[in-house]
């Protein structure tokens, strides 16, 4: 399997991530693309080849205009302000309140983000576009007749919605590979989110439709990030009823249990008989990940690889989550080669 990989992930270097009430080093590092590219080249995994272009027309199919014009100045506009520190947002829209667009540059962070843990920084702009680009890429790959294609994402995407980062994420790539598919004929395109958390900005941007299926399994948003979205009687809305589908689990959950979920959701995907499949491909369900509960073993991405393949679709794997970045490359390289070993 290909996997496309940009050198630009590393303009994403933030310093600062909001967490227990200090400013922490980021969990989402630039080590950890490396660590993966590393991986793939050492297991031979296959070609590793560099984006091509795509501008933001694809972008703009499932994000905001408004929203995409406020990343792009956002920085600028944070320095402009004299502001000494990064950007992080620190005032929302709450119940009650107006959801209109401020002028001023905290107000426009607050109306563009759900959360606080992710500062925009020098360099997010392109590292984001990088991201999007690669998904681009390794998605005409598939859409080309590769059978599968590994887009090495940096920063990840699954939070993001048509007009909200969070979540260390600010380009939705899954979402935008799966319009992609769409707009290139692809009559029905399954999303399945096997990260960590909820892939709560695909679930949004499709939540309406029938002609993209969302699927995630995470950790209870009860008890975990992002809180607001990803319970089980979220099945979609209008013509997209019955084309969502959320699978949650409680702290400790082990491999054994987690893969009946994935069971129901490749089932499901059977069911709906998808012309291409996006992986939206986390994994902080690791049992040392820093921050989440799940305790799938390294061994046991051999075996999610290997259930996706049987699936036997045209499939995009899109990076997501995953923070223990000394078994970061193992665990992601092991669900691909799974996967390859069966097909
Ligand atoms: C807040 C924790 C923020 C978690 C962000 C989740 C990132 C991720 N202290 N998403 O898949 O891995
Ligand atoms: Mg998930
Ligand atoms: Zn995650």
């Amino acid at each position: 399997m290909k996997t496309v990989f940009s050198p630009l992930h590393n303009r994403r270097t933030a310093t600062t991530e909001l967490d227990g009430g200090i400013l922490i080093a980021p969990h989402e590092k630039p080590s950890r693309a490396e660590t993966i590219l590393s991986r793939v080249k050492q297991q031979q995994l296959g070609d590793v080849l560099p984006p091509q272009e795509f501008g933001l027309a694809p972008v703009l199919r499932v994000h905001t205009q408004d929203y995409v014009d406020f990343l792009r100045t956002s920085w600028e506009d944070w320095t402009a302000e004299g502001k000494p520190g990064e950007a992080i947002p620190a005032v929302w829209p709450g119940r009650g309140m107006r959801h209109r667009v401020p002028k001023d540059i905290d107000g426009r962070l607050g109306y563009y983000s759900f959360a606080a843990e992710t500062s925009i920084t020098e360099g997010t702009w392109e590292a984001a576009c990088a991201s999007a680009d690669v998904a681009l890429t390794a998605q005409a790959l598939v859409a080309g007749g590769e059978p599968a294609a590994f887009a090495l994402c940096r920063p990840p995407g699954h939070h993001a919605h048509a007009d909200l980062f969070g979540g260390y994420c600010f380009f939705n790539n899954a979402a935008i590979s799966a319009q992609a598919f769409r707009d290139q004929g692809a009559r029905r395109v399954a999303v399945l989110d096997v990260d960590f958390h909820h892939g709560n900005g695909t679930q949004s941007i499709f939540y309406q439709r029938d002609d993209v299926m969302t699927i995630s399994l995470h950790g209870d948003p009860d008890l975990v990030f992002p809180h607001f979205l990803g319970f089980e009687d979220e099945t979609g809305e209008g013509p997209g009823e019955g084309f969502n589908m959320n699978l949650v689990y409680p702290p400790g959950t082990p491999f054994g249990v987690w893969r009946d979920g994935l069971e129901t959701a490749c089932r499901r995907i059977e069911a709906y008989q998808p012309d291409a499949l996006v992986i939206a491909l986390g994994v902080d369900t690791f049992e040392h990940d820093p921050i989440s509960f799940f305790k799938l073993t390294s061994a046991d991405y051999l075996l999610m690889g290997e259930r996706l393949g049987k699936l036997k679709l045209p499939t995009l794997f899109t990076m997501e989550g995953g923070y223990d970045v000394d078994a970061i490359g193992v665990n992601v390289v092991n669900v691909l080669r799974g996967f390859e070993s069966a097909r």
